[in-house]
């Protein structure tokens, strides 16, 4: 049986500006950019949280949702270095550590560099740490795959530690919202809500063959995990899964020749970009958020690797005529997923 913490810091941008100037504390702020620059939130402190104030909401609606919402203007190299830190902390227990993003990452500890017995006692150590070290609270899950461990950091934030041990997995399954299951987005749960699968316990009531029919592939993984399987290693030399570029407008463009040169210039960037670190891929992204904020992501994936701007551009500019906009467009992203990273097995770093 494996070992397995998943540690995620609390309001991680956001705890930093308050940490690092005492006039936040205990007031709503966000960090994020200014509401005259069509600004997007990044994360909100938890006073800010009660107004409704979350990730990706535009600054200005969320300026009308709590008018005394203080912005604040990111600082990714403070938060860059206290992610190292954090980092430098787990590797004193373990080196299979798997980080997700800045704020988050997986440790297998079932044998650990101090031969402690008790996950749950080096989750506590390493909360400790970084509150001693850093003066900021992270919350942490163990459990004995990626799944559960997850599921547990998110259970009881901030400055939560919580065990989700073998036979507990099941009763905590089966009333967790399909929301919260690993791979199941906003997409993926308004189909199952439609399926009436509400919780775990509905999930699991499905046979495989019938989520097979609803979700494809992904419904194998969905009938393994609600049954507490899941056998993805934590793998340290994780690379970076997407690369992309994109763009906020000053102004809304509307003009499907203006739309479409910024779409080429920034296959031009990706391809740039891929080709600087040696990278291809086969999975094309297009982002497009219009005016209203509603945000689509359209893909297509071809059966060679690349990472020539004329195939990006070709694919791209088809995802988008499909979609026979005449809507006023105030983001544009292109992507690619998929990447032969995957393969080949060498850690990359990405200055992105
Ligand atoms: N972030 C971002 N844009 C998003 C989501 C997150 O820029 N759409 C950034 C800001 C967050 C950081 O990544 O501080 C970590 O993301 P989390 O989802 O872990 O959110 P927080 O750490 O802010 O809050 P929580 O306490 O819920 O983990
Ligand atoms: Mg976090």
């Amino acid at each position: 049986m494996r070992k397995i913490i998943h540690v995620d810091m609390d309001c991680f941008y956001a705890a930093i500006e308050q940490r690092d100037n005492p006039e936040l504390k205990g007031k709503p702020i966000a960090v994020g950019g200014s509401d005259k620059r069509r600004g997007v939130i990044a994360t909100a402190s938890y006073e800010a949280r009660k107004y409704g104030i979350k990730s990706a909401l535009a600054t200005s609606v969320a300026k009308k949702k709590c008018p005394r919402l203080i912005i604040v203007p990111p600082r990714f190299d403070v938060y860059k270095s206290v992610s190292k830190h954090i980092r430098e902390i787990f590797h004193r227990y373990t080196d299979l550590v798997e980080p997700l993003s800045l704020d988050e990452a997986y440790l297998d500890v079932t044998e650990n560099k101090l031969d402690m017995k008790s996950a749950i006692l080096i989750a506590r150590r390493i909360k400790e740490d970084i509150e001693r070290e850093l003066n900021l609270t992270a919350s942490a899950g163990v459990s004995y795959n990626k799944f559960l461990a997850k599921v547990a950091s998110d259970y009881n934030k901030p400055d939560g530690l919580t065990a989700i041990l073998p036979e507990k997995a099941q009763s905590f399954m089966m009333d967790l919202p399909i929301e919260k299951f690993f791979g199941i987005g906003q997409a993926t749960a308004r189909k199952m809500h439609r399926l009436r699968i509400k919780k775990g316990v509905d999930l699991k009531r499905m046979s495989k063959i019938e989520l097979g029919q609803h979700f494809g592939k992904n419904g194998q993984f969905y009938f393994d995990i609600v049954r507490g399987i899941d056998n993805r290693e934590v793998d340290p030399d994780r690379v970076t899964k997407s690369i992309s570029e994109e763009t906020t407008f000053a102004e809304d463009k509307v003009l499907e020749s203006e739309i479409l040169a910024v779409l080429k210039k920034q296959s031009n960037n990706l391809s740039a970009k891929l080709v600087k670190n040696k990278i291809k891929g086969k999975t094309f992204v297009l982002k497009v958020r219009y005016k209203n904020f509603e945000t689509i992501t359209r893909n297509k994936t071809i059966d060679f690797f690349t990472d020539e701007a004329d195939h990006i551009y070709k694919s791209i500019e088809k995802l988008y005529k499909a979609l026979k906009n005449e809507r006023e467009v105030r983001l544009l992203g292109v992507g690619m997923t998929n990447l032969d990273t995957e393969l080949d097995g060498v850690q990359l770093t990405l200055d992105l």
